[in-house]
């Protein structure tokens, strides 16, 4: 099985604790495209009906705009019944880093409003520990965007981090890289454990300048994992 074929199984089970009815957080990335997708699927065949859909991101937006799914927004629905979205990585006790498709803000506002959150993942996101499989982001404004850089830095040196600035490229010198809500992200990147991650998700919050990150505490209520010896699915 490919990982897009992986990620395709672990949306659609996700989708079968979709009601009539529910307001829906829908995530952002590859693996929530599925099931975005999917939620459309039934809402035409007609065995959903009702739904009202809270897009994670622009993106997001424009793929429910294209399948039809009716939208709305916290503002008018501030509780979410149940959101569905991916996830970079995910460790032994369900904490998730997200973000390294830039909508970890507006994620992490949808999916904090909502009852139950359901994570869905192929088996290659399994972590050890946050950080271990690629960047940890943080959306930052873009004033004086080096000196909080430098900060969220500082604070993991012990982790023996370094924080390179986002462009669309990935190159240095690219066009840098601007979120859905205007904000710059700080990749940072650990060479080892941070620890308590409580403790570094309040220590990043603290720096003014810093918008939120992409670690994603004690937030999943569910992760369906897909590999290719099956679904496994994981319970808060
Ligand atoms: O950017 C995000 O938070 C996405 O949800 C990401 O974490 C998962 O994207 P993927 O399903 O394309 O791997």
């Amino acid at each position: 099985l490919t990982q897009d074929e992986l990620k395709k199984i672990a949306a659609y089970k996700a989708v079968e604790s979709v009601q009539s009815g529910m307001v829906l957080g829908l995530g952002t990335g590859s693996t929530a495209k599925h099931a975005v997708d999917r939620i459309a699927e039934l809402l035409h065949q007609g065995k959903l009906k009702n739904i009202i859909g809270i897009p994670t991101s622009k993106k997001t937006h424009q793929q429910a705009v294209s399948l039809g799914i009716p939208l709305s927004d916290l503002d008018s629905y501030p509780v979410v019944d149940l959101a569905i979205d991916g996830a970079d990585e995910v460790d032994s006790n369900l904490n998730l880093v997200k973000g390294r498709g830039g909508s970890l803000l507006r994620e992490k506002m949808i999916e904090s409003a909502c009852k139950k959150f359901i994570v869905i993942v192929d088996e290659s996101k399994l972590v050890a520990h946050v950080g271990a499989s690629g960047a940890m982001p943080v959306e930052v404004v873009p004033f004086c965007w080096k000196f909080t850089q430098n900060r969220l830095q500082s604070l993991f040196d012990y982790a023996g981090c370094v924080a390179k600035l986002r462009s669309n490229n990935g190159t240095e010198d690219g066009e840098i890289f601007v979120t859905d809500n205007g904000n710059y992200i700080v990749d940072l990147f650990f060479k080892k454990d941070v620890g308590d991650l409580k403790t570094a998700s309040d220590a990043i919050l603290r720096l003014a300048g810093v918008v939120e990150h992409g670690m994603f505490l004690d937030m999943a209520t569910t992760v369906i994992v897909a590999g290719e010896l099956g679904i496994t699915i994981k319970n808060k």
